[in-house]
């Protein structure tokens, strides 16, 4: 066999390895159970994307096309088997979107043939990241996504500053797309989600309003916004349903991850909270619940966070970040939790629906200020130690 055919078996051996590798819970107490392996990383990307496997035009065997990583995924049971729509982001800082499926939802994740080919609209897109996918009672699978633009009335010489702004798409099977026109709104947008039901009558989103593309400002926290048309989705009234406030982890930023969860105590909603510290910002992920009938209505707000990155989640290539626009659940009340982690790879964590409402509804708010958090542990205190007399 010749040396070329050699090292192509060893790296199709490798990769396989990789991807058939068993995951394994590492911590089952508690609210959630992490797993110990990433289900998604550069690595876990098909070969024949990566290299040219003709021994005449790479005789050497190297990468053709680098992929950086690959995280943030929007998740969903489709027939039977777990998919989620990944963010991968080439060496070339360029994101696309890859469906990948397992049979069980932690671990055998394996990329389909080709990524998404994404319809574009008139104003072609410069990247594209973090879909939401919503199954919606219109009969369409909906994803709903950022779509950057470099800013327009930038000054000349000026190559970062951008637009962001939430791109829709509409889907039966995952693999054609139709691109319908971004959401119109007055301020950019990011991290903006389609609920899954009609509200009185009207397709409702989660909107993130920002003053620039990084900066979310005055935008105020996750607001809520009813569109008439979704094949013209205009944001017209924007609501504040959940609110960034001073020292909190939310301070700077915050964000709806995937679409809420429906559950007997209300609609059950996955964030991400941003503030800044001397390493930078931080991302964490945290719960809070709105009313079932009036889903724009606040019901449960535990305080801090619920899930901070830890380990080897901590570092990438944007540290210190967890964010998650995917989750699943499953009929038997399991949730599986898509986070990714420093916006390098992917991972799962299980809990359950129960577990997760439960944290909600009993996790004491954050009142704000140090005595106040002061007085929440004395009373914790004091009410156990009427049970050990
Ligand atoms: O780099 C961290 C995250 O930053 C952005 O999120 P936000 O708009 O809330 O700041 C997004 O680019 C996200 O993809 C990224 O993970």
């Amino acid at each position: 066999m010749s040396e070329f055919n050699q090292s192509l078996n060893r790296l199709l051996q490798q990769h396989e390895t990789l991807l058939t590798r068993k995951n394994e819970p590492i911590d089952r107490s508690g609210v959630l159970t992490r797993y110990k392996y990433p289900l998604l990383t550069a690595e876990h990307t098909p070969i024949n994307w990566r290299y040219d496997l003709n021994s005449q035009t790479n005789p050497y065997l190297l990468e053709r096309i680098m992929i950086n990583g690959v995280f943030n995924a929007g998740a969903i049971k489709w027939n039977g088997k777990y998919i989620v729509v990944a963010r991968v982001e080439g060496a070339d800082r360029k994101s696309f979107f890859a469906v990948a499926e397992s049979p069980n939802g932690v671990d055998n994740f394996r990329f389909w043939s080709k990524p998404i080919a994404m319809p574009e609209t008139e104003v072609p897109d410069t990247n594209i990241y973090d879909m939401r996918l919503t199954a919606h009672e219109d009969g369409w699978l909906y994803g709903v996504f950022c779509s950057e633009r470099k800013d327009p009335d930038a000054p000349a010489g000026d190559l970062s500053s951008a637009v962001a702004a939430a791109a829709i798409a509409r889907t039966k099977d995952l693999v054609n797309w139709e691109r319908l026109p971004d959401l119109k709104s007055k301020s950019q947008q990011r991290n903006v989600v389609l609920h899954p039901e009609f509200v009185n009558g009207k397709y409702a989103f989660y909107t993130r309003p920002q003053d620039s593309f990084i900066d979310a400002g005055s935008g105020g926290g996750i607001g809520w916004a009813l569109i008439d048309d979704i094949e013209h989705a205009e944001v017209t009234e924007e609501t504040i349903i959940d609110r960034r406030y001073y020292h909190t982890i939310k301070e700077l930023k915050n964000g709806e991850g995937p679409h809420p969860i429906k559950t007997s105590e209300g609609w059950l909603h996955l964030a991400h909270g941003v503030r800044g510290c001397a390493a930078g910002l931080r991302y964490v992920l945290y719960l809070y619940m709105t009313d079932l009938e009036d889903p724009a209505r606040l019901i449960a707000s535990p305080g801090g966070y619920f899930m901070a990155p830890e380990g080897e989640e901590r570092v990438g290539d944007v540290s210190n970040v967890l964010f998650s626009n995917g989750w699943i659940a499953e009929e038997d009340g399991s949730v599986f939790i898509y986070y990714a982690s420093s916006d390098t790879r992917l991972h799962v964590a299980v809990s359950s629906v129960d577990k997760l409402v439960d944290y909600c509804l009993h996790t004491p708010v954050d009142r704000l200020c140090s005595a106040a958090s002061v007085e929440t542990l004395n009373d914790l205190i004091d009410k156990n130690a009427l049970l050990v007399k």
